[in-house]
């Protein structure tokens, strides 16, 4: 494998540093991904998101073997809801809110089964997992100084929802002056029209955002 090769991506293609580019997986939860959880309890169709889990394994079966840095993401709260925004806790009608008792724990509480990341992409030991209370994965957490520190200048972003945590994190790292490649076929989004959407943006006047490209090519260009 070259330390550096062109990746085929929309709207253009993109010289990386294979070497200087981690794999980044937000928010592949039970919360967000199965019955019961947070994305069940705002009124969504959790079925939606089912497609971008074997994409996202097979990128992350690649990025291992070749020893790429690998971070995953989770969105929740501590059990006290200290670092819950009431703004947040009390918004829409959801059939129930953050840190009430679900099916999988208390809802989007760090340390309950349903927060924690779905069994077809458990990291391993080895690799960073970012506990985040936003829906950008640099906010409040460590990402930005982790990725600093190993060397890191390109994200290859996958995971759910395309418009929300996705989109929230690629804007965040943009302005962080990352190069963002957001791997289609491994995000998704309860509604189809917003993951085409939040991918447009991205890739829009130029790349605004940063690229858009796919899994097989990503697979092809490391493995
Ligand atoms: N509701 C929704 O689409 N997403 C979130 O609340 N969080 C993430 O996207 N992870």
């Amino acid at each position: 494998q070259a330390n550096t090769s062109l990746l085929a991506a929309e709207p253009g293609p993109i010289e990386l540093n294979w070497r200087a580019t981690a794999l980044v997986i937000i928010d592949m939860q039970r919360d967000f991904m199965e019955p019961g959880g947070f994305g069940e309890t705002l009124g969504n169709d959790v079925s939606q998101l089912a497609r971008a889990v074997k994409p996202i394994a097979a990128v992350l079966d690649a990025a291992r073997a070749t020893g790429m840095l690998v971070v995953h993401t989770r969105e929740g709260h501590l059990p006290d809801l200290s670092d819950a925004p009431p703004a947040k806790v009390a918004r829409g009608a959801p059939s129930l809110r953050i840190g009430d008792p679900g099916p999988m724990g208390r809802i989007l509480i760090r340390g309950e089964a349903g927060h924690d990341i779905i069994p077809a992409l458990y990291p391993l030991d080895s690799e960073i997992v970012i506990d985040k209370p936003g829906k950008g994965a640099f906010y409040a957490t460590e990402l930005g100084n982790l990725l600093q520190k190993y060397g890191i200048e390109n994200l290859l972003v996958c995971g759910v929802t395309t418009e929300v945590c996705v989109n929230t994190t690629v804007r965040e790292a943009n302005d962080r002056g990352y190069r963002c490649v957001v791997l289609a076929d491994c995000c998704a989004s309860y509604f189809p029209e917003f993951h085409e959407m939040g991918l447009k943006m991205i890739k829009a006047q130029g790349g605004i955002f940063g690229w858009v490209s796919d899994s097989a090519t990503v697979i092809e260009a490391i493995s």
